[in-house]
């Protein structure tokens, strides 16, 4: 390693080498990486302490869909030794005790500067550094700058009037309180069925006096069917642990679940039922990615698949006009993300639920007393705004991030989404993302793990052939961009609207699907490029 004055990376009158923004998942392994490297790094968060999604989401009921032990780290031997998950599919409490002990254990607390929002994030050209300001009015000088900003944290409440005449309590489920909500003897509105609505109804619908829910789709949802974990059990899962994240990087998604080879015509009706029944009583997301490999790239697979599905909500609603409400008509199952559930749809047989069909009765408006569609006013004590996310390119759109010429991250994204390996953008020079938009979906702390090891080589790269910028070529960016459009091509996803593809419609100009908004292809391909970019001494990038 060279460094000191006289290599051109490391600039003493810079403050940092690194500073990256954001202290989840991502910020925490890169700060351990970085330093581990020896340089001299900051993550600057605004929250004030440690877990990104799992520091913002506490709602009640909010859990990993994903089974804890192939959800987290594993780059430490001694931490898979040392940490118990307690339950198939942890819950928030714990996955945040568990991300406050990873930094503790590693020390990561003293880079870290808490309560600490970047506002702008300025390239000034001439000496090859990023300039951040942050609320408070201080900068921070660096030489690299890299976010870490979650794909999910830019909450959006609806786009409704009236939200700021409630008199009673609301709450957006990602915003949550840290101080404890109390729910008995309320009358309670949920707005939005996605994952975090979903996983809130069930959770509070048996504490709460009434529950009313508004849902203007309705999602395909899933049994999660968590289970506790022993201590002989985790014990099985620590002796496997090596063969289960091989499994997760040879899977599509990431995950622990991996395609059937079997078409789904391939096999005859019986068996095609007896599959699905297995799969309806297994974990998480078997049935949605360990199913046959055709369902979510064959209409008519995903036409079958999907019947199934509705006839398992049908069978658990007591009230058919209820169930064919909240069984989805305009997508197939698992086009969007699959709410994983818990007496989900039993929820809606209990005498103190109701649903509202937002295509029937709209909201008109949020009103001192509630929510006021176009049947009746619905007088709640809280309102709950489980709306999701201004996805992936928001948390970017809070700050004012200008590369060369001073252009905006933001113009120039609206204008036309484009990276490099989800990893670097054109004039945006020193500028690296982690899990960046055009970045994989499915398993994020596998695919993070991947991307901070893969930036951490590019900066010790750069530091040992003392380069002081670096930034993609226009050519790299234009494969890259052309892989993204093929990759997309054969997902069913990829033609229905949801925040995996770009929409949200309570934010202006997110109206159209954005073709490759998240990377269409598997953990694999994505890493075989990255690695040959690494292998051939990044050629598809400009140094200087
Ligand atoms: P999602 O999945 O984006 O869900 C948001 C929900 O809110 C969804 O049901 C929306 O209905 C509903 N919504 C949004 N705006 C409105 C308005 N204006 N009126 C009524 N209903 C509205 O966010 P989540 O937080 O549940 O989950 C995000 C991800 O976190 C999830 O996919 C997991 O990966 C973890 P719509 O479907 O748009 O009609």
């Amino acid at each position: 390693m060279s460094s000191g004055a006289s290599n051109k990376f490391v600039n003493k009158s810079l403050d940092y080498d690194v500073v990256v923004i954001g202290a989840g998942i991502s910020g925490l392994y890169q700060l351990y990486c970085l330093r581990k490297a020896g340089f001299r790094v900051c993550v600057l968060e605004r929250g004030t302490g440690v877990g990104g999604t799992w520091y913002w989401n506490r709602y009640p009921g909010a859990r990993f869909d994903s089974e804890s032990y192939s959800y987290a780290y594993s780059f430490s031997e001694e931490l898979l030794e040392e940490w118990n998950w307690s339950e198939h599919f942890a819950s928030q409490p714990e996955i945040l005790r568990y991300l406050e002990y990873v930094a503790s254990r590693f020390s990561l607390l003293k880079n870290i500067r808490f309560s600490c929002e970047v506002t702008k994030a300025h390239y000034i050209d001439e000496t090859s550094h990023w300039k951040l300001t942050l609320s408070n009015g201080s900068t921070v000088t660096t030489r690299v700058l890299i976010t870490a900003l979650g794909i999910l944290s830019e909450p959006t409440f609806p786009d409704i009037e009236g939200i700021d005449s409630f008199s009673g309590d609301s709450f957006h489920t990602a915003l949550w309180p840290k101080t404890p909500v109390e729910f008995k003897g309320k009358n309670v509105a949920v707005i939005g069925t996605g994952a975090s609505g979903v996983q809130t109804i069930q959770e509070i619908a048996a504490t709460v006096r009434h529950l009313t829910v508004f849902q203007r789709r309705p999602n395909w949802c899933a049994p999660l069917n968590n289970s506790p974990i022993g201590l002989d059990e985790m014990k099985d899962i620590r002796a496997n642990y090596n063969d289960m994240f091989t499994l997760c990087s040879k899977s599509h998604g990431g995950f622990i679940w991996t395609l059937d080879p079997r078409g789904t015509f391939e096999v005859n009706p019986k068996e095609r039922m007896s599959f699905w029944e297995d799969l309806y009583a297994s974990r998480g997301m078997s049935i949605w990615q360990g199913n046959f490999r055709d369902v979510l790239s064959d209409t008519n697979a995903n036409r079958a698949l999907s019947d199934f599905m509705a006839s398992k909500i049908r069978q658990r609603i007591r009230d058919p006009e209820v169930a064919e409400l909240l069984i989805p008509k305009d997508h197939g199952f698992g086009t969007r993300r699959v709410p994983l559930e818990t007496r989900y749809y039993e929820t809606y047989n209990r005498p103190n639920v109701d649903l509202v069909d937002l295509n029937r009765n709209p909201i008109i408006r949020i009103s001192s007393k509630g929510v006021l569609t176009s049947e009746k006013e619905h007088k709640v004590d809280m309102i709950i705004y489980a709306t999701g996310f201004n996805a992936i390119t928001g948390s970017f759109d809070r700050i004012d991030i200008r590369g060369l010429s001073s252009q905006a991250l933001k113009d120039k994204w609206d204008s036309d989404l484009e990276t490099f390996l989800a990893v670097q953008v054109l004039n945006f020079p020193n500028l690296l993302m982690i899990n960046g938009p055009q970045g994989l979906g499915g398993n994020h702390p596998r695919n993070i793990e991947y991307s901070v090891e893969w930036v951490t080589s590019l900066l010790e790269h750069m530091r040992s052939e003392n380069l002081e910028r670096v930034e993609p070529s226009i050519s790299a960016v234009k494969s890259w961009s052309e892989h993204i459009r093929a990759k997309s091509e054969s997902a069913l996803a990829n033609n229905i609207d949801s925040w995996m593809t770009g929409i949200n419609t309570n934010v202006p100009g997110k109206d159209k699907r954005v073709i490759g908004f998240r990377y269409g292809g598997s953990v694999q391909s994505y890493r075989m490029l990255c690695d040959s970019v690494a292998e051939g001494g990044y050629k598809e990038m400009v140094f200087s």
